[in-house]
């Protein structure tokens, strides 16, 4: 009688585990073509090179024309503006697709779509639209959006930065810190408050104006693939045409509801990416002599990251359609940022720890992923921010 080695268990593949309730079915074809072409775009050229960028904290310089090739900065807005005029839910799509890869690319596209692309097309005028819009949109032009501050950050409405009418012109005068694409970028958003009456407005700013500066953060132990930089603005004048057909707070703040929609989707991509390769990983790994796949407490540690995972993009689909139909309000899209930043963190965390030292690596994805992901959780309105959030919501109580 000869014998063989039992047959290796075939688990579920990587496809089934990312779509275990069925959601893809429910996606257009265009929002399909769109995950797809990005998906492509991530694991042939992003993937292969990004552990070393974040090593050597390298931003790929020629990434905005790739993506604006690819046709995803400012996807939601108009043709006739560089934009495809693809649902918000194609947006998120493509978000939790480039942060499958890095948390910084998608935080360039965020940036530039979200932040920059939106408030000019929503408050800017028909001029400023025509000037930026295209340019932004073909990666030929790169944004930036400054409201945080070295002491307004969970707080802008405390934001020092001032502006003052001149004639024709505002002069805007102060500091902004933690800005994603600052050094790099053309146009920036800054928002001030006015010394005169106190409003706090926005304006679209040539980053060549005199005054204007820009220097890099340089310590950082997360988002080391993306560009953070401080700006100084030392009276730098800039035309009434540029400023922004919004007051208050609340200006910026509908920027932000933008850009932590895309956050919501994005984190995703990171999770999957982990839970994916720690599958892998415990397939191949022998302790005490069988797979470490094979170990209850692994699989425990699996389905909780399949569960999570899982839960989060019914909850990013579900936001994507209600957004899509305009029902998306500022509470619901704190809930899906909060939720789903917790979820992919808790699985990056435990995903790292499964690779054991390995999971210190960049050779793998966890760790860069894990660090990344601290940052997710603090920028775009911090974790006690929207549980803060949604405690007024259900209270009516401000406890800020
Ligand atoms: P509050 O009194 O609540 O509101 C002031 C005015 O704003 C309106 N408002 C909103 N409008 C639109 N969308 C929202 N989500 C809004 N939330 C509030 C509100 O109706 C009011 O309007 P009006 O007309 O009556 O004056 O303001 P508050 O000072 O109590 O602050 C509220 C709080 C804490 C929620 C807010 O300040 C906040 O969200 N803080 C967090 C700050 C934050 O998220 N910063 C992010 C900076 S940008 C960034 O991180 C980019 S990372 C990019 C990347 O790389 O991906
Ligand atoms: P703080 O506001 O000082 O918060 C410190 C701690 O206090 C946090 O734990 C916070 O949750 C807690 N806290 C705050 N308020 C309360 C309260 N009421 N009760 C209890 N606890 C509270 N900003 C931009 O404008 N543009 C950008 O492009 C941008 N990009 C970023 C990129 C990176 C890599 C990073 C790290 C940040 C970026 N930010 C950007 C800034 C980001 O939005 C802020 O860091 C964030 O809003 C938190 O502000 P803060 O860092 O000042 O922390």
């Amino acid at each position: 009688m000869t014998t063989s080695a039992p047959a290796r268990p075939a688990g579920a593949s990587s496809r089934t585990l990312q779509d275990f309730y069925g959601i893809d079915a429910l996606y257009t074809t265009e929002e399909r073509l769109i995950r797809d072409s990005v998906r492509e775009f991530v694991r042939g050229e992003i993937l292969p090179h990004v552990g070393e960028w974040w090593l050597h904290g390298t931003f790929p310089e020629d990434l905005p024309r790739r993506f604006g090739e690819l046709g995803i900065l400012g996807v939601t807005l108009p043709e006739h503006l560089g934009g495809a005029g693809a649902t918000y839910t194609a947006y998120g799509l493509l978000n939790r697709e480039i942060e499958y890869g890095d948390s910084g690319m998608r935080s360039f596209v965020s940036v530039q779509s979200s932040l920059v692309m939106y408030p000019i097309h929503a408050f800017g005028s028909d001029a400023l639209q025509r000037a930026w819009l295209p340019g932004l949109a073909s990666g030929e032009h790169i944004g930036c959006f400054g409201l945080t501050e070295p002491d307004a950050g969970s707080d802008p409405g405390n934001l020092r930065t001032r502006c003052r009418r001149l004639g024709d012109d505002w002069v805007i005068t102060g500091v902004k810190r933690w800005i994603t694409s600052g050094s790099r970028a053309h146009v920036a958003i800054v928002w001030a408050r006015d010394e005169d009456d106190g409003v706090i407005r926005g304006f679209v700013v040539e980053t060549e104006r005199e005054g204007f500066g820009a220097v890099d953060i340089k310590t950082k132990a997360s988002m080391r693939a993306s560009v953070t930089s401080e700006l100084y603005l030392d009276e730098v004048a800039v035309p009434d045409a540029n400023r922004l057909a919004i007051e208050g707070l609340r200006g910026p703040l509908s920027c932000l509801n933008q850009a932590r929609y895309g956050i919501a989707w994005g984190v995703l991509g990171a999770g999957f990416a982990c839970f994916e390769e720690a599958v892998a990983y415990v397939e191949d790994r022998p302790v005490f002599g069988v797979a470490l796949a094979g170990k209850q407490l692994v699989q425990a540690s699996l389905a909780d990251m399949l569960a999570e995972l899982t839960k989060g993009s019914l909850l990013a689909y579900h936001l994507g359609r209600l957004k899509d139909a305009g029902m998306d309000t500022p509470a619901r899209v704190s809930l899906a940022k909060r939720d789903n930043v917790r979820a992919a963190l808790g699985v990056a965390r435990a995903a790292r720890d499964l690779l054991g030292g390995n999971g210190i690596t960049t050779e793998y994805g966890a760790i860069r992923h894990m660090l990344n992901l601290e940052t997710v959780a603090t920028y775009e309105g911090t974790d006690t921010i929207h549980t803060l959030i949604l405690g007024r919501e259900i209270t009516g109580h401000n406890a800020f």
